[in-house]
């Protein structure tokens, strides 16, 4: 065994409301064969990697956003990708916007085995913007009105690529990534692995507060690096980067080591390979140490993480 897993960041340009899903296969053909080719692994595609972002498009109906959502698994057009990278021995990790035959709404990422299968499944659970159409704001973000939180907690699955690496593999998608909460349930399980995929906006959504750019780049940066340090894995990171329907995503996929080191980082808004190895030994270190789960954790005094949502300021004020 090499414990060397080579992981591929397949960061996606904008894919607009005009691009057929053709269009969309045939670029993932091609993220996968330069992956394959420059030897990964696993090659991991952005949120909702074979749509637009339509969470910015308000629709009145169920019925009319259906348009955008997959019935079947493996989605329309990506059985083409799936052999693809079946030929290749590579696995993949996508993500789409899912329809369940009970008629559940989902934002959904699939990890898939070099043989085809999938491996591992999981549906978003932090759901940012809202539900409701919002006149004020410059942007909607309607993830609260589409889809439903996801029902499958955050699942951990022990992988052997055989020849390769047997590591724990898991999955974020976008808003998850900010959650400490969320990186504790992967760290917990050992994951070795986080796979996250995204579309964030330049733009500030929050209308109430003018946020520069270069602040989007920080806190997503930010937040990866500090997960995986804090859980001893590493992450790929992958954007759905630049201007799609006249917004632009910020992008800057990554690639980053349980030290919390980025080891590789996009410089594009357009399809662009990120390729790199990963020494799977190095998620021992602090968990040898630092971060010594059992050693050093106190849940005894984690309650409130867990009862409690909102804040709950102290009752009383002392004056000082
Ligand atoms: N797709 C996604 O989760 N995007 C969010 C932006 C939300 S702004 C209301 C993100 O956290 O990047």
């Amino acid at each position: 065994m090499s414990h060397i897993l080579t992981v591929a960041a397949a960061q996606m340009g904008p894919i607009q409301r005009t691009d057929s899903r053709d269009d969309v296969i045939a670029r993932m053909l091609k993220l996968v064969e330069g992956a394959a080719h420059r030897g990964a692994h696993i090659v991991v595609f952005p949120e909702l990697c074979l749509t637009p972002f339509f969470p910015r498009w308000y629709y009145e109906t169920m019925e009319e956003a259906d348009q955008w959502f997959d019935t079947q698994w493996p989605p329309a057009g990506m059985q083409a990708v799936l052999d693809l990278a079946r030929q290749k021995g590579v696995m993949l990790q996508f993500s789409y916007a899912e329809k369940t035959p009970d008629n559940h709404h989902f934002n959904t990422a699939s990890l898939v085995s070099r043989h085809g299968e999938e491996v591992l499944k999981y549906r978003k659970i932090h759901l940012p913007g809202h539900a409701e159409y919002i006149a004020e704001r410059p942007l909607q973000h309607l993830e609260k009105r589409y889809f439903e939180v996801g029902n499958l907690g955050f699942p951990v699955r022990r992988l052997d690529f055989e020849g390769v690496a047997t590591f724990n593999a898991g999955m974020l998608l976008c808003n998850d990534r900010r959650w400490p909460e969320a990186w504790r349930e992967l760290g917990l399980q050992e994951v070795d692995l986080v796979m996250i995929g995204y579309n964030t906006p330049v733009a500030n959504l929050d209308v109430k507060h003018e946020q520069p750019p270069h602040l989007k780049v920080l806190h997503s940066n930010l937040v990866v690096q500090a997960g995986c340090y804090q859980n001893n894995c590493f992450a790929v990171s992958v954007a759905k980067a630049g201007v799609e329907d006249g917004h632009a995503m910020f992008g800057n996929s990554i690639i980053v080591n349980p030290f919390g080191e980025i080891i590789a980082q996009a410089s594009t808004w357009s399809d662009e390979l990120l390729v790199a190895d990963c020494d799977l030994r190095l998620c021992h270190v602090n968990r040898a140490s630092t971060f010594n789960f059992s050693a050093h954790r106190r849940p005894e005094y984690y309650r409130r993480i867990v009862d409690q949502t909102g804040w709950k300021r102290p009752e009383h004020t002392l004056t000082v």
